[in-house]
């Protein structure tokens, strides 16, 4: 079977995921998207597509991935996954997943790749236990913030995702840190960091009846265009907040829309407690979206603003119920 691309997810899980693709089967073209634009089957994919950590398209040669919503939903749709050629499996991450299946197809990959695995399974399970782990910086984490920086148009972003994937494939997470368009973007992120850090001041609250304030909450629907956070800088504003969520307008071609992004992550100090929190359950409970135990996202589409201040209001309520019933420790 011969393959043309790789869809992959534009994220660092993604990109791990793609070099490990793009290693064993010797393709070279790589589209970068995000989880909605599959799932609104915004990009056309066909039997020479390879789609990673992204959920099922209706068509493509090969899937893998570990987001057990996504598994569910192929289910849902009465496709048997067992007959979907790829491998779902419910790794750290679809690195791993990729990793397992070509070698367990023969394929030796060299140790960089491995490494990089390692990291892409900590990264994209948030696998920290105390904030400054989360801070402690390692290759992988700086070429992760290198692409989290800011970029001046989309097409140069999707050019540096295509460039740090070959890298990925071809040397050592240390060593991309050499290159100089690497170094330059992992400054513009450090900046970012800080603009973002001011403007989280500015939206963090906790709901009334979080008196202990475990939970911090950031609204950002205020904005007129939308604001590039990360989520978890928060906790270097609460360090011993138990958990963070955030609230976003959709935004459509440029257009803010009456729709609400939710994610809501647990902070990394819960890693190492034996606690009940799961944040993907909340967000399927609600059937609004899905996730991991440690972070989740969910989508509610309103049809005027009036009903979005609603459903924020009653979505806040419910997650907060749901917070409070899932043990902390
Ligand atoms: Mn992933």
């Amino acid at each position: 079977m011969e393959f043309d691309r790789i869809v992959t997810h534009n994220d660092f899980d993604g990109i791990v995921s793609a070099a490990i693709c793009s290693a064993a089967l010797g393709c070279g073209r790589i589209i970068f998207t995000g989880p909605n634009s599959i799932a609104r089957a915004e990009i056309s994919t066909g039997p020479s597509d390879v789609v990673c950590d992204l959920p099922y398209p209706l068509d493509c040669g090969m899937w893998f991935d570990h987001h057990p919503g996504n598994l569910e939903a192929v289910r849902l749709r009465g496709i048997d996954p067992a007959g979907i050629p790829g491998r779902f499996d419910e790794k750290p991450s679809c690195a791993r997943v990729a990793l397992e299946y070509f070698t367990g197809e023969g394929f030796e990959f060299p140790a960089h790749i491995t490494a990089a695995v390692d990291e892409a399974d900590t990264i994209d399970s948030f696998d920290y236990r105390s904030v400054a782990e989360w801070r402690e910086e390692t290759p992988g984490k700086l070429v992760d913030m290198s692409i989290k920086a800011e970029f001046p148009s989309f097409r140069e972003q999707t050019r540096y995702l295509e460039r740090i994937t070959g890298m990925v494939r071809d040397m050592p997470l240390e060593e991309i840190l050499g290159n100089g368009e690497v170094a330059a973007n992992l400054e513009r992120y450090r900046a970012g960091e800080e603009r973002m850090l001011k403007l989280m001041e500015d939206s963090v609250s906790f709901l009334d009846e979080d008196s202990d304030h475990e939970l911090i909450v950031m609204d950002f629907t205020h904005h007129k265009k939308k604001p590039r956070v990360i989520r978890n800088l928060a906790y270097m504003l609460y360090p011993e907040a138990l958990g963070a969520m955030t609230i976003n307008s959709l935004f459509r071609r440029g257009t803010k829309t009456n729709d609400l992004s939710i994610t809501i992550s647990l902070s990394m100090n819960m890693t190492a407690r034996d606690h009940g929190k799961d944040m993907g359950e909340i967000m399927r409970s609600l059937d609004i979206g899905d996730g991991h135990t440690g972070a989740a996202a969910g989508t509610i589409h309103c049809g005027s603003k009036d009903q979005m201040l609603r459903e924020k209001k009653r979505a806040l309520e419910e997650i907060w119920a749901m917070w409070k019933e899932m043990p902390a420790a």
